[in-house]
Parts: C-alpha cells; sequence; structure tokens
C-alpha cells in the first residue's frame, strides 16, 4: 500500500462499483504497472489490483494494491519483498528542498514513507481477489458506535474476507464474543485478523484457531482491519461486533497512598484488549515520602532485569534501568526503591499480545516484607516458617533452594518433614513415614489428590496397583507405561550416544520420532489414542507451528521401520512458552486420527505423573531418543537410544545454570556421560519405582549447555507442574 498525496478523499471512494472507485484505481494501476514493467522484474511482473481505497489521518488517500509475479524457482531471489518494495520506493522522486516525504510516482503524487510491500501467501490472495467467496465491507462512522459482525458457515463460506474500516484518526476494536469451529490445522478453520485491508503475512494481529466461548478484543493500529474467515460447512460461527475508538495516550501521574494496603491499578493499553503491535505506556509514581517506594503487583507477568538477549514481551525502563516482561503462571510484586520512579513500558511485537494490569502501592523500603516475613525472587512475601518446608510458597521455589537436608525426626516427638511423608520410600527404620497413607488430609500441591477432590498422604498413589482413594479414582486410566518387553539395563549393542546404548524392540512404546518436511526433528511420547506430548520449541517458528509439515512415527525402534505413521491434526503450544528463557516449553499435538488399538504392545501411553508425583534415589530414570551421539556429532543414530540418568535437586541445577525456572528439572551424572542431546528435544525422560511399577513421563528433553559435559546436565520440563494443562487440553 502507499499513500496518494494531495487527493480528497470522498465516501464514493469506499464503493468499488462507483465511478470515482474506478477512474482513480485505473490511474493508480496504470502508474504501478509502468514502474514495474520498465523494472528488472519486468519479465516476472504479472498483474496489479487496486483493491480498495481508505484515507486515514494523514490527509489525501491510502490505496490497497495487490500484484502477481510469476517466479520461476531460479529466480526467486530477484522478487523478495524488500526488493520489490525498493523498486516503487526508488521510482519516487522527491526533492531535498521541500523536506517533505511526499514525491512524484510518474505524476503521482506519493509518500515516500507510506510504501509498504509484503508478501501474500498464493492461497490468501486469491482468496481476497477475484477468486473470493465472499468479501464484505464495513465501516463505522461515529467513534463508539457498535456495528454487529456475525459470519456463518453456511453462507457457503469456506472462505470470507470481511474489510472494516472507520474514521480517519480513529482505531478499530473487534470484539469476538464467539466462535464455533471444530479445532484443527489452523488452516482448514481460522479467523485471521490483519492489521491491514489486504492479507499481508507481515500484518497478523491475531490468528484463532481453536474455539471461543469467552468474548475478548482485539485492537487495531490504524482505521483498517482485514478479518480472514476458513470455516469447512457445517454448524461453525463467528458472533461478534467492531466499533472506531479513540487512540490512547497512556500516560499518568500516580500518587501512592501512605498505607500500603491501599492499592490502585495500571493496565496496559487498551485493557482488557489484546496489547496492540505497537504500544507504549508512562506512569509517573510519587508516594508520600522518601522512605516509601512503589511496589507493582503482577497478576501473571514478570519483570526480570534484561540480559543479553532482547525482550520478547515488553520492555520497561525504570529509572533509566531496563527490564524485560514475560508471562507466567503466577503472581510475582516488583519494587521500586524510589519515592518518585518513572515506569516506562513499550511493546513492539509481531501480534497482538496478552493485555496485562498490575495493582500500584506504597511500601517501606528499608522493610519490603512484614516482621517474620521472607522476600521470595518472586518479590512475594511469605512467613518465614514456610522456609524448606517443602512446598513452593513463593511460586518460584525460591524458599525451598539452599535448604540444609531436612532431619528425619523418626522419634515421633517433632512433625516429620513432608519430604519423608508417604513418598513410597521408608526413611525411617521404624517405618513411621510411611503410615497412615491413605488417610484423609487438607490439600496441598504435595499430597495427592482423589477425584472427589479429598486428599491423602500418599504422593504416588496414581496407578500403582493399590486402591488409595475412597472412589478409586487414582487407579483409573491406568493402562499405560508398562511395556511389554522389559529388559532395561541390558545392552544389546556398542556403547555410544551421550552414553547410551540400543534400545529393544517395545522396550519404550511410548516413545515418538517426530518428522518436519520428512526428517527426524524432535522426540514425543503417546499420551493416549490421539493425542502425543512433545516441547514447545520443536514448534516456535512459523512453519514449524503448521501442522501439515509434522508426521508422528509411532512403535518404531530403527529409523524408517514405524508399525505406524500418523498425521497432526494441530499444535497446542502452551500460551507461557518463552522462547529466550525456554520455560513452559511443552506442547501437545493431536492426531488427525487415533492409531489402531491393534498397534497395542508396541505403541502404548506414558502415564502422567499427578502434581504430588515424587521421585526418589529408588527411582530408575531413562532418557530415550534418535537424537546425536556427541556434541559435534554428524550422523543420526538409526536405532532408539537409552541412558540413564538421576534427576537432579533445583539447588544442584542452579549451581550449573543459575536461575532455571520451576518448571524445569535437570537430569544426568556428573561425570556428563549420560545425557540428551539434539534430536532427542521433546522425547520423554521416564522414571520407574522399583518393584515393577509403572512408568511416568517425569521430564520432556528441553536445552542444556552443549551435550555431554561434565557438570552440566540435561534440562528438561518437569512435567508433573503441567498436569491439570495436559488434561485441560486432552479430555
Ligand atoms: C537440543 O539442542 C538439546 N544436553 C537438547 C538437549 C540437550 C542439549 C541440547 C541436553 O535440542
Amino acid at each position: 500500500m502507499f499513500r496518494v498525496a494531495n487527493v480528497e478523499f470522498i465516501p464514493e471512494f469506499r464503493q468499488e462499483e462507483s465511478l470515482e472507485f474506478v477512474s482513480m484505481a485505473s490511474k493508480i494501476q496504470h502508474v504501478v504497472s509502468n514502474v514495474y514493467k520498465t523494472s528488472s522484474v519486468a519479465r516476472l511482473y504479472k498483474q496489479v489490483v487496486i483493491s480498495d481505497l481508505s484515507n486515514n489521518d494523514k490527509g489525501g488517500v491510502l490505496v490497497h494494491f495487490w500484484m502477481v509475479f510469476v517466479v520461476p524457482q531460479l529466480k526467486s531471489p530477484a522478487v523478495c519483498e524488500e526488493c520489490v518494495g525498493a523498486i516503487l520506493r526508488d521510482s519516487v522522486h522527491t526533492s531535498l528542498k521541500n523536506r517533505s516525504s511526499v514525491g512524484y510516482l510518474l505524476g503521482l503524487p506519493v509518500d515516500i514513507d507510506s510504501i509498504l510491500v509484503n508478501v501474500v501467501h498464493r492461497s490468501d490472495y486469491t482468496s481476497s481477489g477475484a477468486g473470493s467467496q465472499c468479501v464484505d465491507k464495513l465501516h463505522a462512522n461515529l467513534p463508539g458506535a457498535s456495528v454487529p459482525l456475525n459470519v456463518y458457515s453456511s453462507w457457503g463460506g469456506v472462505s470470507c474476507h470481511v474489510k472494516l474500516t472507520s474514521v480517519p484518526g480513529s482505531l478499530i476494536r473487534l470484539t469476538v464474543s464467539a466462535f464455533f469451529i471444530e479445532p484443527s490445522d489452523c488452516v482448514s478453520e481460522a479467523l485471521t485478523v490483519y492489521d491491514a485491508l489486504l492479507p499481508m503475512r507481515g500484518r497478523i494481529l491475531h490468528r484463532l484457531c481453536e474455539p471461543v466461548s469467552s468474548s475478548f478484543s482485539i485492537v487495531s493500529t490504524s482505521n483498517v482491519m482485514l478479518l480472514s474467515f476458513r470455516m469447512t460447512n457445517g454448524n461453525k460461527n463467528f458472533r461478534g461486533h467492531f466499533e472506531a475508538i479513540a487512540d490512547e495516550v497512556c500516560m499518568s501521574q500516580i500518587e501512592t497512598h501512605l498505607d500500603p494496603d491501599i492499592t490502585g491499578k495500571i493496565y496496559s493499553p487498551f485493557h482488557p484488549s489484546l496489547l496492540p503491535p505497537q504500544s507504549s505506556c508512562t506512569w509517573k509514581f510519587e508516594t508520600p515520602n522518601a522512605v516509601l517506594g512503589v511496589a507493582l503487583r503482577f497478576h501473571n507477568y514478570v519483570l526480570k532485569a534484561k540480559g543479553l538477549k532482547g525482550c520478547e514481551h515488553g520492555w520497561w525502563k525504570i529509572n533509566e534501568i531496563i527490564f524485560c516482561g514475560s508471562y507466567v503462571g503466577h503472581n510475582t510484586v516488583f519494587r521500586i526503591d524510589d519515592h518518585s520512579p518513572k515506569v516506562e513500558f513499550r511493546c513492539s511485537s509481531r501480534h497482538s499480545v496478552q493485555p496485562f494490569h498490575a495493582s500500584y502501592s506504597s511500601y517501606n523500603i528499608s522493610q519490603p516484607c512484614p516482621e517474620s516475613h521472607f522476600l521470595c525472587s518472586t518479590g512475594l512475601c511469605v512467613e518465614k516458617s514456610r522456609r524448606c518446608d517443602g512446598l513452593d510458597d513463593c511460586q518460584d521455589e525460591s524458599d525451598e533452594v539452599f535448604c540444609s537436608r531436612p532431619t528425619k525426626n523418626c522419634d515421633g516427638h517433632s512433625p516429620l518433614h513432608p519430604l519423608f511423608v508417604c513418598n513410597g520410600e521408608t526413611d525411617c527404620a521404624n517405618g513411621i513415614d510411611e503410615i497412615n497413607c491413605t488417610q484423609e488430609t487438607t490439600c496441598s500441591a504435595i499430597r495427592y489428590q482423589c477425584s472427589i477432590g479429598s486428599c491423602i498422604l500418599k504422593k504416588n498413589a496414581k496407578c500403582d496397583g493399590v486402591r488409595d482413594c475412597q472412589d478409586s479414582s487414582d487407579e483409573a486410566d491406568c493402562a499405560c507405561g508398562r511395556p511389554s518387553v522389559n529388559k532395561v539395563g541390558s545392552s544389546t549393542g556398542p556403547e555410544r550416544i551421550v552414553g547410551g546404548v540400543n534400545s529393544n524392540e517395545g522396550e519404550w512404546p511410548w516413545q515418538v520420532s517426530l518428522h518436519f518436511n520428512g526428517n527426524l526433528y524432535c522426540g514425543a511420547s503417546v499420551l493416549s489414542s490421539d493425542w502425543l506430548i512433545s516441547a514447545a520449541h520443536c514448534f516456535s517458528k512459523e512453519r514449524l507451528s503448521d501442522p501439515r509439515y509434522w508426521s508422528a512415527h509411532l512403535g518404531m525402534l530403527t529409523q524408517g521401520s514405524a508399525k505406524h505413521v500418523a498425521e497432526i491434526r494441530r499444535i497446542v503450544v502452551h500460551e507461557y512458552y518463552n522462547d529466550y528463557t525456554f520455560d513452559y516449553d511443552i506442547a501437545l499435538l493431536q492426531l488427525k486420527k487415533p492409531w489402531p488399538p491393534s498397534l497395542g504392545p508396541l505403541v502404548q501411553p506414558i502415564c502422567l505423573p499427578s502434581p504430588s508425583h515424587t521421585v526418589t534415589d529408588s527411582h530408575r530414570c531413562w532418557v530415550t531418543g534418535w537424537g546425536y551421539r556427541y556434541e559435534d556429532d554428524k550422523v543420526l543414530p538409526s536405532v532408539l537410544q537409552k541412558a540413564k540418568v538421576s534427576l537432579l535437586s533445583q539447588t544442584d541445577c542452579k549451581k550449573s545454570y543459575g536461575p532455571i525456572s520451576p518448571r524445569m528439572l535437570c537430569a544426568g551424572v556428573p561425570s556428563g556421560e549420560q545425557d540428551a542431546c539434539r534430536g532427542d528435544s521433546g522425547g520423554p525422560l521416564t522414571c520407574r519405582a522399583p518393584g515393577g511399577g509403572r512408568w511416568f513421563l517425569i521430564g520432556i528433553v528441553s536445552w542444556g549447555a552443549g551435550c555431554g559435559r561434565p557438570n552440566l546436565p540435561g534440562v528438561y520440563t518437569r512435567v508433573n507442574k503441567f498436569t491439570s494443562w495436559i488434561y485441560s487440553h486432552i479430555s
């Protein structure tokens, strides 16, 4: 698109059929055509179509157009996005004298700064152009007046484009009240919202591929928006509305109260709408006196000092120091030890992101937490008595690291440390740590919760072959984690991989090899007949998130000999996954079709641990995969490798890597000899209780410093932190 200056916008320009549109469009078409027909890509250029004329508050007319280039594969570098844009830009003759950005493009006054050329998928432009099944244009004339917008698939709409415009200077807020579709690959059923009038790839505000039942809204960065609907036949529909809204200047002066219990709130721009791709805010705080600072309590967001990498979810400048924001699944408190700080927030992301808010209050700089409280790294204050009690009160385990090993009070005079209670291992010679384990007790993260809601002390009650819950729920859904072949430990091949050996057929029936474009890319594990679990980082880049490129090889020992190859319907990446820190590195994959039950012995789900599941020293843990055997290996093994590893405490893991999140778990051996490596990512770390218990998925291969290095263990996603997230998607 570009802006033509010195032309007055008239409402007729909104109608493609009007004489005014046709006359203006043909003039522009002629100019653009001439530019490309006399350019270096003349032979590849086919046509230009002016699709829309709109106006913004800069004056003149914004021209939205698409062009077709037919490009033999060999010549594709000549028609890159930047090159095609540069041809147009270079053809605009500007005069250095009048310092304006408007120049002349074959006589047409064009604003050179407004030129934007974006590559579009062929399938996207055909549906917006002549071949489209429905194109609708809606205009919001009055700020604040809501325009209803409903789309049904019985329109026959396999693909429908709805173009929204609003008065110049305003923005568009789209509210999605409900969207009923079949969750799938994000291609056949999806709503893509563009920050443009054409489906420009670089201008996607938001993409909806899952059904929506609670309302939310999206704000554009100008007065245009395009909705691209794809719905298959059936009872699919969209309900919502849009309106023109005024741009927001997010800036305020805030005086906090003397009483720290009196709070106020700050919000991300356009809250509770999603945060638009380019946004900024400035808050200037003032506390009643110099001994009071400002505390910001976020609901699911955290500020951390900026590291070497950039900031993914917001950039904060607080009294000239830079912090990065990211989303987390818990509260955090950020304290600024200054009585009049200036807090600047800036976000420039590719898409709209989740909104955030924080409550602010004064706090006593010399004593952030009340008497007898401990200050967590998350900024929360917890009672000192909760330090080293085995429970993650701080939400980041900062109250549970660097604890001395608890003493065993086996004499029965003082309470036993929760670590020893009912963990399946006799820690006290008199056995008192393992008695009355099925008695009902108050619930907490370290206790097993039965389906009826009551909790018992036995940590690993799930699928252990003993009915512990009154409702027997601990022994339901236990067709998992029991391979028919059980020869773990026997070596059937030469020592190789990072300290691994060849596995046996049927030994790891939940192991999956995930292939991207036909090549091994990651591992995964079978959770059920149609769900797999893997690591989010396997799918984090644009093409990697498209399920159509992936296939899952099940029941396989040697590459190429899978018992079953499955296609993927959809990929669910955790919403808090952080590409910089690898926090929340977990993803679920739904298969297009369930694998046949006849694969039974060679394909089988792994058991999911309950949140209270605890791995003790007597458990045996193995990591498996077809990844590299040395850090700088060049060839992948063809036979599935297995390596025995031990779990490290969070304290020891931090000694190697510094800050790691509670969602991470380290495993390895001190020498480093046994480890996971590139290609193993997403695959399982499974552990089993002694005495023929079932295998549980304890970790997902995530990251590490190199492979097989001493004192640098492999880092895994801690699966029992995600039990309810997993069930919320797969059941
Ligand atoms: C990787 O690049 C990777 N040594 C996986 C695991 C480890 C290192 C790297 C752990 O996928």
